[in-house]
């Protein structure tokens, strides 16, 4: 069935989570829903404190232009808007946008009669991002460990925090969320490449099947992990990446406070070597 008239086949009402009818509709080719619109609306608004914070921050240098979290000083309660509050409301109106946006991933998908892999995969960069600017902050006391809102200025605090531990290559978590990160990278080439030279051979070439993609791994490593199989260690490796970051920064501070090298003294202390 071609795109256009599947889509008009499964364009009908229902599977809302919210709402019922009344945002039941398309708008060219996108879904709009009850989610649709808060998802416009937080990013509106998050965008126009951006815009408002920028005007007030002294530049319109594009890499420059930085919304900074409150003072250290003002701990778990609302900053002045000018001293980190314009941070604290576009930090609600992120997590507004990146929920509702989940939820609206989730409608489709009852629409369509499909699984919710897509919103639950999306829900771990949001979950990496509220440990940030939530979850981390809130567990030291203070609204100010959360990132500033700038292209540059965010690589400054991670670079700083980074620091602020000695060697944050020694966080162990750490060590897991890069090597997820890698392998992820490792396994989408493996991948895309064994499926683009499977099914899109050279012109006057048959297409190969799923067979001669299984055989290939079979002659180079004795084992496939077959069609679907990769798909699911795919899925599994990238939210092992986002949540193994989520660990290794909501435990730099909170649960460990000294130098990440320091940690790895529990090995020398091993009662083997004494
Ligand atoms: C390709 C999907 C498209 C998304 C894009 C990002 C904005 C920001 C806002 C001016 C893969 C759109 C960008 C809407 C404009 C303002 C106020 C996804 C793709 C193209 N970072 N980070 C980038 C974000 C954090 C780090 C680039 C967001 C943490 C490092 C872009 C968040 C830490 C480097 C960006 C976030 C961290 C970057 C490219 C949120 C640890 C780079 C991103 C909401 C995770 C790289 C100048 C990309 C760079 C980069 C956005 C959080 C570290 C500006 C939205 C605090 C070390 N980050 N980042 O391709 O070039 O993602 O920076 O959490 O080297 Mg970052
Ligand atoms: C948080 C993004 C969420 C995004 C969302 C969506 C929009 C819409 C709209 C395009 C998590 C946003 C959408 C805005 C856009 C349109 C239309 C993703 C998030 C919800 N590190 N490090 C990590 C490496 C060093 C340090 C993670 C490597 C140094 C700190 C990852 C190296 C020091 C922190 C990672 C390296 C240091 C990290 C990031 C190498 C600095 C964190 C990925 C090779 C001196 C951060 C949760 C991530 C973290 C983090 C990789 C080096 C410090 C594992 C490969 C030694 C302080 N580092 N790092 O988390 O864990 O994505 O954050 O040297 O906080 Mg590191
Ligand atoms: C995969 C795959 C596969 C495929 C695939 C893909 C994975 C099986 C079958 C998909 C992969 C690709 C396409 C490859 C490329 C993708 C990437 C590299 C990833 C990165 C992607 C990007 C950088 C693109 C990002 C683009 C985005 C996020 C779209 C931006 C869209 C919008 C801004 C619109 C959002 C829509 C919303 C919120 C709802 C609908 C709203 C409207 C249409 C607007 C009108 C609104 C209304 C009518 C509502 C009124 C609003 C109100 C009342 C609010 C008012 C508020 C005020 C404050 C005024 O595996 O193989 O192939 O393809």
């Amino acid at each position: 069935m071609a795109m256009l008239s599947f889509e008009r086949k499964y364009r009908v009402r229902g599977g809302t989570l919210v709402g019922g009818d009344l945002f039941d509709f398309w708008v060219g080719p996108l879904y709009v829903g009850f989610f649709g619109v808060t998802t416009l609306f937080f990013s509106l608004v998050g965008t126009g404190l951006i815009l408002w914070g920028a005007a007030k921050g002294g530049t319109w240098n594009l890499w420059q232009i930085s919304i900074a979290p409150p003072d250290l000083k003002y701990g778990l309660k609302m900053a002045p808007l000018m001293a980190g509050g314009l941070w604290q409301l576009i930090t609600i109106c992120a997590i507004g946008a990146f929920c509702s946006w989940a939820l609206r991933e989730v409608e489709i998908c009852r629409k369509l009669g499909m699984d919710y892999h897509v919103p639950v995969a999306f829900s771990m960069a949001i979950f990496a991002y509220v440990t940030l600017v939530v979850i981390r902050p809130v567990l030291l006391g203070a609204w100010g460990h959360g990132f500033p809102y700038g292209i540059y200025s965010h690589l400054d605090w991670v670079s700083n925090v980074g620091y602020q531990y000695l060697h944050f290559h020694y966080n162990p978590a750490h060590m897991i969320a890069v090597s997820f990160f890698f392998t992820t990278t490792f396994a989408l080439a493996l991948h895309g490449s064994l499926v683009l030279s499977a099914v899109n051979p050279q012109e006057g070439e048959p297409v190969k099947t799923p067979e001669h993609e299984n055989t290939f791994f079979r002659d180079t490593l004795g084992y496939s992990i077959g069609t679907l199989g990769i798909h699911r260690l795919g899925l599994f490796l990238a939210l092992s990446a986002g949540f193994w970051s989520a660990v290794c920064i909501v435990i730099s501070g909170p649960f460990w406070t000294r130098g990440w090298p320091e940690w790895w003294s529990w090995w020398l202390d091993l009662p083997v070597w004494r």
